[in-house]
């Protein structure tokens, strides 16, 4: 299975293929657009969540609801391109009023220059932008379809915002139905003080990021391999998180937390219980040697804070040189929940990359009945 996004954040929409999708996949569509609207939700999203109401259009791949095994191509329009035609448009529009010339610390803009060539960073952060991820969200929801099918769940929540930080351990179940509206959180003090924190935050024309946790129950040991480095399950899962904009770390069960351990106290001590291999605990959050080991995934994610500060960091004006304050475009001041969701579709998609690699299967009746042989 390959996926594929395309679009930039004022064209005319967001785009996504979906190459190598069994047959036969039910495709529910208001799972999608109940998916899109969690990315759009959360407390300090930005005034561009206002304009857009995305939902989901398949342009191929689907007939009746079923996907026919031909690639599946999904399209979030954006609202927001009637105001941005006359500067976005491929025919020929006006590029010289949206320009962006105060390239922003923590941004694609700089180093997007310097590689892509020009002086009009908008044709660096069009691409670079979040909003990119809407699409994602539509492929990933898609994709945990298929792995529903296959007993496999995704789940997460807002461990931290802005270092109010969750230290409590949470189950799957109550993951699943304690998550906060608001933020994600699970716990409504802590989520009433990093409400707090983003407010300040936003007076100070500042914004804030935050930690994320997800979980996969369900997945059969195995997935992943020890063999080649390159299709480690640990590898691709964090490579896929680490793909989302604004993540700057990643970790697979104690992660960091583990380099200050001895190892009876990391490593997870087997049992066998009626017949199947069981582990006292799951610090290894799920894998173990590059292998998914049967127990529940735990992954975590380190969310930057938003690039675009209102109040601007001391930067370089890529035409004239002069030392100037970045450019403030709009943008949200925190987030996180967006992320979560966000964060969640992108494991949904590599772990049914890793499932499809290892089961193969046209339609998704052989697909199901080689999961289902599995130990
Ligand atoms: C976002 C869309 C963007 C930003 C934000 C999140 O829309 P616009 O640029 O029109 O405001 O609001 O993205 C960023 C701030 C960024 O730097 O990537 C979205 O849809 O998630």
């Amino acid at each position: 299975m390959r996926i594929t996004t395309a679009g930039e954040s004022h064209g005319k929409g967001l785009f996504c293929i979906i190459e190598g999708l069994p047959s036969q996949l039910t495709v529910d569509f208001e799972e999608i657009d109940t998916a899109l609207a969690l990315r759009q939700s959360g407390y300090g999203r930005g005034a561009r969540q206002k304009i857009e109401r995305d939902r989901v259009e398949i342009l191929s791949g689907v007939r009746n609801r079923m996907t026919l095994g031909s690639p599946v191509t999904l399209a979030v329009f954006n609202r927001d391109y009637a105001n941005w035609q006359a500067y976005m448009a491929a025919e020929g529009c006006d590029v010289s009023q949206r320009r962006l010339t105060k390239v922003r610390p923590g941004h694609a803009d700089l180093s997007g220059l310097l590689k892509y060539g020009g002086d009009d960073a908008r044709n660096i952060l069009e691409r670079a932008s979040a909003r990119e991820t809407a699409v994602r969200v539509a492929a990933g929801s898609v994709c945990r379809s298929l792995l529903r099918e296959l007993g496999v769940e995704i789940t997460g929540y807002v461990r931290a915002v802005a270092g109010v930080e969750d230290g409590a351990q949470y189950s799957f179940a109550h993951i699943q139905s304690g998550r906060l509206k608001e933020l994600g959180m699970m716990d409504e003090n802590l989520q009433r003080e990093a409400m707090e924190k983003i407010d300040s935050c936003k007076d100070a024309g500042d914004t804030c990021g935050g930690l994320i946790e997800l979980r996969v129950k369900g997945l059969k040991s195995g997935f992943g391999s020890c063999m080649t480095y390159r299709e480690k399950l640990d590898a691709r899962l964090c490579a896929a998180l680490m793909s989302v904009q604004a993540i700057k770390g990643a970790e697979v069960g104690l992660g960091f937390g583990a380099a200050a351990l001895c190892g009876s106290e990391v490593h997870d001590e087997i049992y066998k219980e009626g017949g199947a291999y069981r582990r006292k605990t799951n610090r290894a959050g799920g894998i173990e040697g590059g292998m998914s080991n049967g127990e529940e995934l735990v992954l975590r994610a380190a969310m930057k804070p938003i690039p675009t500060l209102m109040k601007g960091l001391s930067t370089v004006d890529y035409v004239t040189g002069e030392s100037v304050r970045a450019a403030a475009e709009r943008s949200d001041v925190c987030a996180v929940t967006a992320c979560e969701i966000i964060l969640e579709s992108a494991l949904a998609c590599a772990l049914c990359e890793a499932v499809l690699e290892r089961l193969g299967g046209d339609n998704m009746a052989e697909v199901k009945e080689r999961y289902g042989r599995l130990p």
